[in-house]
């Protein structure tokens, strides 16, 4: 070879969509690639990207592999650029072939740098630099990235690129993957439901809040909830006499109970009546008058939830709930989703008037914007800031040592920056 390098670029065609769009399995197979045409692998950078395709990079001694995957089209393009005489990177392109199990592909063969056209230059730096090389052997680190984005923004979380629960449900992907940041992470359809180290602003600002606002909560509705982090926090409230909780898809609470033990540890408690069911169909038939509180704890307005942000649904929840009854729902993000936020804002005010709903803010930094928000509606006009015992709620905080929520926080979260604000009354 008269060249330093060959750069071999791939074309493959009706590669299996599923494969393409894993990225455990992408990456294994291009770091096998990697070692099987006997290169040193050094790094693995490989990223997720919501709702599909996969992109990547295997740093190699020799130089690269790299990766970009349209599960879509079954489409992969590649490149494998190797320097010197040791590594073949058709085979390589060969394993790859078989590994994301193509249908056909093309490939071409450049040369990289060709010594006819090359002088060399001579540098200090470059000596010193081939000395300390021999002396220390490169590692191999992992970085393989779940991202979740939209058109303009995303965000990423480094993982340690195993997935630990992976199923299609009859309504969605429900996956749990392990992130080094954030602990344990429960997705749906490529979306963060809820991860172990800061599920907690979550829940406890969605089931505090109300609970320590009515005087008295006795019958608790859940719907959602399949993580189990509401019931979880629910059960600590000695007033609570019986928490429903309708979840629609059973797969969640499984990957709950096999992966999150420290959501899941209510599941078995005896106020709980657990429904697998849909929340929409159960309050359209629920009696009137019957929950002292609703806790909407659903998943983004796309798939199963997208019924749960209607007008049908909130009356319904008005009508459920007894006469001094509150509901306390996640609203999504005012940043983020602000059409979701000021329709269903609007709505609401329709349904309880103006003056009985509320909008909390809360600081989730593993959901899009980090700011994320929750409705507080009362049917008789309870006020979550000006009717509430602050001791009462600091005794509660003492006892059970919440991480997020205290009486401060109480007051606080309803006060909202002038952008969220201007929202409500657009
Ligand atoms: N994209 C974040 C939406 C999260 C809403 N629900 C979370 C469920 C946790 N129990």
């Amino acid at each position: 070879m008269n060249a330093l390098g060959r750069h071999v670029l791939v074309e493959l065609y009706d590669c299996d969509p599923q494969l393409l769009n894993d990225v455990n399995h992408v990456e294994k197979s291009m770091v096998a690639a990697a070692e099987e045409a006997g290169a040193t692998v050094i790094n693995s950078t490989f990223h997720h990207f919501s709702p599909i395709g996969v992109s990547g990079v295997v740093v190699i001694e020799e130089s690269h592999l790299a990766i970009h995957s349209w599960p879509e089209f079954g489409y992969a393009a590649i490149d494998v650029f190797t320097c010197g005489d040791s590594v073949d990177p058709w085979i390589s392109y060969k394993y790859l072939e078989e590994a994301l199990k193509a249908g056909h592909g093309s490939s071409m063969e450049l040369l990289r740098g060709q010594e006819k056209l090359l002088t060399r230059k001579d540098i200090e730096a470059i000596k010193r630099d081939q000395i300390e090389q021999k002396e220390s052997k490169p590692t191999f680190k992992r970085n393989v990235w779940f991202t979740e984005r939209d058109e303009n923004v995303a965000f990423s979380l480094r993982y340690d690129g195993e997935t630990l629960f992976s199923k299609h449900s009859d309504f969605q992907k429900v996956e749990v993957i392990n992130t080094y940041a954030y602990g344990k992470m429960l997705t749906l359809d490529g979306l963060v439901m809820c991860t172990e180290n800061d599920e907690y602003v979550y829940h406890e600002m969605i089931t505090h809040v109300g609970m320590l606002s009515h005087p008295n909560p006795k019958q608790v509705l859940v719907i959602g909830g399949g993580d189990g982090g509401t019931v979880r926090e629910l059960v600590k409230h000695p007033s609570l006499e019986k928490v429903t909780m309708v979840e629609i898809d059973d797969v969640v609470i499984e990957a709950s109970k096999q992966n999150l033990p420290s959501l899941s540890s209510a599941f078995d408690h005896e106020k709980l009546d657990l429904i697998v069911g849909d929340g929409i169909e159960y309050l359209a038939k629920c009696p009137a008058n019957t929950f002292d509180l609703i806790i909407i704890d659903n998943s983004d307005p796309v798939g199963p939830s997208e019924g749960i942000f209607t007008k049908d649904f909130y009356s319904n929840a008005y009508k459920a709930l007894t006469e001094n009854g509150i509901l306390v729902g996640q609203s999504e993000s005012p940043r983020f989703n602000q059409k979701v936020y000021k329709e269903l804002y609007g709505m609401l005010r329709g349904i309880f008037s103006p003056n009985n709903v509320h909008c909390m803010l809360g600081y989730v930094p593993t959901y899009p914007s980090g700011m994320w928000s929750w409705s507080f509606c009362s049917k008789q006009g309870i006020d979550p800031v000006k009717d509430i015992d602050e001791q009462k709620i600091k005794d509660f905080v003492a006892v059970n040592q919440l991480s997020y929520y205290n009486e401060a926080i109480h007051r606080a979260s309803f006060a909202l920056p002038n952008f969220a604000k201007a929202l409500l009354d657009e």
